[in-house]
């Protein structure tokens, strides 16, 4: 396991591929940047997240917060926060962090990956790593990071104990959009949902979604691509998934933006997440000696 952020002439040497993968210091702390074709994506090792995504002639796929610093002790907002091992409030209450405690610790980098066409990056949160945050001790996550003609993030659980762990989690992704109002959501009709605004109730909606308000849902049975078409920006953005049967829809509007803070002055009206998830009533459930990979599929395609 190779030395953590910060050693940026470390992790050049050991893991930088030339021309493909490099290692620097961004936003106060450490960032890799994964090169193909005309295509890059920029990965911090703190929380092993995604926080940049620009397919060749697309533009930049994913929303961040102007206020994104990797120096605070606090989550980034934006890009694809990794929610792991529990999505949403910790399910015991308590001082817990919101979508779960490894948002925020540096991870370590295993390897760059160099697989036919494209260029990845493999890090990891140890079973010590664990045991030391007072979790389990027979448990390590993994994040993959793949950059081809698309963006493939797997997040990696394997559970080398003897009891069954049960987790929830979710890629929490935020996508950039150039005016919420021009905006439609399609594969989620018909599609049953937690309305996490209406304490919980389960909803349904026949039309393709648009965002005139805060929305906080938790789809079920959501298992196929959901595809966001973008009139301003002229794209769609398709993401489809494996080992996810919810898909989270968010978007703060006016109020909840202003309370949060780190949205910037109108950051609502060019964000939303769609987010990969293992929430609600698809929790993971992996039995001893097995894995479970959620992995997120994104492309972009000029409408
Ligand atoms: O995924 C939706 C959600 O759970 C919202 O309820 C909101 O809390 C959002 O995540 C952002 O959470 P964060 O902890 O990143 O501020």
């Amino acid at each position: 396991m190779d030395a953590i952020a910060g050693d940026v002439p470390a992790l050049n040497a050991r893991h930088g591929i030339p021309g493909r993968l490099a290692f620097a210091a961004r936003f106060g702390g450490t960032i890799a940047e994964l090169r193909h074709e005309g295509a890059s994506v920029v990965v911090a090792v703190q929380g092993a997240q995604v926080l940049s995504y620009e397919p060749e002639g697309c533009g930049e796929v994913l929303w961040l917060s102007p206020q994104a610093r990797l120096d605070t002790g606090k989550a980034v907002r934006g890009g694809i926060p990794v929610c792991w091992p529990w999505f949403g409030p910790h399910p015991g209450g308590g001082g817990q962090p919101a979508h779960g405690f490894v948002r925020t610790r540096n991870w370590h980098v295993v390897e760059g990956l160099e697989r036919g066409q494209g260029v990845g990056l493999r890090l990891a949160l140890t079973s010590q790593d664990l045991t030391a945050a007072s979790w389990r001790e027979d448990v390590s996550v993994e994040v993959v990071v793949q950059l081809d003609d698309h963006l493939d993030v797997a997040l990696v659980t394997q559970n080398f104990g003897h009891e069954a762990l049960t987790i929830t989690q979710a890629l929490h992704t935020y996508l950039r959009v150039g005016d919420i109002d021009a905006v439609t959501i399609d594969g989620l009709q018909n599609t049953p949902f937690i309305d996490q605004l209406a304490m919980g109730s389960i909803k349904r909606e026949t039309h393709a979604l648009r965002i005139t308000q805060e929305t906080d849902r938790i789809y079920q049975d959501s298992e196929g691509p959901v595809t966001l078409c973008d009139a301003v920006l002229g794209r769609r953005i398709v993401i489809s998934k494996t080992q996810s049967r919810s898909t989270v829809v968010w978007n703060p509007w006016i109020e909840k933006s202003a309370r949060l803070g780190d949205m910037g002055a109108l950051g609502y009206r060019h964000m939303v997440c769609i987010e990969t998830a293992n929430a609600g009533s698809d929790a993971a459930v992996i039995a001893p000696g097995h894995s479970h990979a959620l992995t997120a599929n994104i492309r972009a395609v000029r409408a």
